[in-house]
């Protein structure tokens, strides 16, 4: 029954509330949910759904942080902590196109990026390292810039940001000033995890609280910097710390509209501190992309990151509200080390062919959501 009053609202293109969405939570109509978050997303974007050709690079695992669900990051001097050189970094990007020959892509894969054979985005996240400066962190952008002019960077989570900008004695205008200057031009939308203090000093007590997180997407806003958003789900929270989380973004959104995509992150339990902690069901992980699709009105995209769901699940989560799978990623190090069963690589076929079995119309995209011309 419950649901009733949401189904008019959503029908009339009225905002829900918090107690909506708490409602949609408690409700286990998952199919009235993703018939009406289905309903929305074909709404904001036909029946179009996204992808990206994208590396991902982790410079580093060294972290000064000991986030109890992070089971990536090392000390220094750690079994398996590790850096990469900025001429690392740029060797692993030339060395893809090796490593990508011989994959069957469907459609034609058109060179895009002199070295990057058909990949538009770079997406750089990794530890807040004890030594590294805000320098190290501008010559890298410069330097991928140098070797991959069109490559878009889509870099640093706003926990990194808050980081350099200590580290440096810059403010959070003129450290993202910097970066952006070097070749930034986006960022993820991780570090976010659960606004809700309590939960989140339990999960990360050593990370930026949810203000700081705010305020350094807010200043990337007002310099011309989009950004993601995420939320990590599944660990100690509840329901009701899940919808305080959207609310803060939804209000943020109204001021700066800088948010590109939402991105509801499950919570993978391996090797990490959460006592108690398991993998998320299928039915909570399609729930949370239905009621982000329902709730945050005023985003462009819902992504389904499929490295964390799974391509299963984030092919359902196709028909259930969201409308981006992310992309071929390679070579994610975050979920795996945590315990993802998924692959750590998709091709652009493999990823057309999931999106079309959905009944859905792929489409390649830039980090802008623009649509790539094959
Ligand atoms: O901030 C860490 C999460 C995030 C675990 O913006 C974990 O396009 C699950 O933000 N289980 C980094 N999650 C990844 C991220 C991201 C990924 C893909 C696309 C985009 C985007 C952003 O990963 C961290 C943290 O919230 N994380 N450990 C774990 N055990
Ligand atoms: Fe460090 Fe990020 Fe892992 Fe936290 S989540 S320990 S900040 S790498």
């Amino acid at each position: 029954m419950p649901l009733k009053k949401i189904e008019k609202k959503i029908l009339s293109g009225k905002r829900l509330t918090s107690e909506d969405a708490l409602a949609c939570f408690e409700s286990s109509d998952i199919f009235t949910l993703g018939r009406l978050a289905n309903h929305v997303a074909q709404k904001l974007n036909g029946n179009n759904a996204y992808f990206v050709q994208n590396h991902h690079i982790n410079p580093t695992n060294i972290c000064v942080n000991r986030c109890k669900f992070c089971a990536f990051s090392k000390s220094r001097g750690d079994k398996g902590a590790y850096e990469m050189s900025i001429k690392d970094i740029v060797k692993k990007l030339k060395g893809q196109v090796g490593q990508r020959k011989g994959t069957k892509t469907a459609g034609t894969a058109k060179l895009r990026h002199k070295g990057t054979e058909g990949f538009s985005e770079v997406h750089i996240v990794g530890g807040l390292h004890p030594d590294w400066g805000l320098d190290h962190y501008v010559e890298i952008l410069q330097k991928i810039k140098e070797h991959f002019p069109s490559l878009h960077i889509k870099a640093f989570t706003a926990v990194e940001i808050d980081y350099f900008a200590k580290i440096s004695g810059l403010s959070l205008k003129n450290t993202l000033t910097a970066l952006k200057n070097a070749g930034l031009e986006s960022m993820p939308g991780g570090g976010a995890e659960i606004f809700n203090a309590r939960v989140r000093n339990k999960i990360c007590p050593e990370k930026i609280n949810a203000g700081k997180w705010l305020k350094v997407m807010e200043t990337a806003h007002s310099v011309g910097i989009k950004t993601n958003a995420t939320m990590l789900y599944g660990h100690l929270e509840k329901y009701k710390h899940r919808v305080e989380h959207m609310l803060k973004l939804r209000n943020l959104q109204d001021k700066t509209g800088g948010f590109q995509a939402f991105i509801p992150l499950a919570f993978h339990p391996k090797n990490t501190n959460i006592d108690n902690a398991q993998y998320t069901s299928g039915i909570d992980d399609l729930k949370t992309i239905a009621i982000s699709r329902l709730f945050l009105d005023n985003f462009p995209h819902i992504k389904a990151y499929w490295i964390m769901l799974g391509a299963k699940i984030a092919q359902l989560a196709l028909c259930f509200g969201a409308d981006d799978l992310d992309g071929t990623i390679v070579e994610e190090k975050i979920t795996k080390s945590a315990g993802a069963l998924s692959g750590s690589a998709m091709t652009k076929s493999e990823l057309i062919n999931l999106i079309e079995k959905a009944g859905k119309v792929p489409v390649e995209r830039d980090s802008f959501y623009q649509a790539l011309t094959k």
